[in-house]
């Protein structure tokens, strides 16, 4: 691997050059949202981006670094803000550092019955912790961008997700965006 320079846009959040590109589209997360209605009707009509990743890739190796940005675009489905799928790490000992570029999202986490919601915007740096599994949403009216860096290694297990389901969501309430359990416990506000 030789060393490199890209072009991150700070407005936009994408990456040039990249030499991967993963588009996500709503009918690709089935079983994620809260609304099954919504979803279907929406991967019905249009289909819609939710978000996209950019990367320079770098070799699956333990010591390299992989860079991209995710752009996640402006939506909803239902009251539910648009959101990544979400994964742990394939090696679990793996952490991972994101950096707030444009827009205004959230950092859901959770481990071993544990959760965190970490609001994030330009210039937010927050930091995954080795074990955790990490979603994040747009809660804003303009596209979320932000940077994530993390071991070549890590690897992405999104099965144990899609089993499991992820314990928090992120609804639009009137005060705006509020945290929710996704398994029936009282609401709370997020302020
Ligand atoms: C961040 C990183 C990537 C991840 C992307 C989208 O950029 O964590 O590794 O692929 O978000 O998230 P997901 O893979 O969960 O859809
Ligand atoms: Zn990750």
């Amino acid at each position: 691997m030789e060393p490199f320079a890209l072009a991150l846009d700070l407005v936009t959040g994408r990456l040039a050059p990249h030499t991967s590109r993963t588009v996500r589209r709503i009918s690709e997360m089935s079983g994620m949202y809260a609304d099954a209605d919504a979803h279907e009707q929406l991967a019905g009509t249009g289909d819609p981006v939710v978000y996209e990743v950019l990367q320079y890739d770098v070799p699956f190796d333990n010591g390299q670094l992989v860079c991209c940005t995710t752009v996640i675009y402006a939506g909803l489905v239902g009251e539910e803000y648009f959101m990544t799928k979400g994964h742990f790490h394939e090696k679990r000992s793996t952490g991972e550092v994101y950096l707030g570029i444009s827009g205004h999202g959230y950092l859901l986490m959770f481990v071993d019955g544990r959760t965190a919601e970490l609001e994030m915007g330009p210039g937010t740096l927050a930091y995954v912790p080795p074990y955790w599994a990490h979603r994040t949403l747009n809660v804003g009216d303009e596209p979320f961008s932000f940077l994530a860096v993390y071991p070549g290694d890590a690897g992405h297990d999104y099965r144990t997700i899609e089993r499991t389901g992820f314990p928090r969501r992120v609804i639009r309430a009137a005060s705006g965006p509020i945290v929710v359990s996704a398994f029936g416990e009282t609401p709370r506000s997020i302020g």
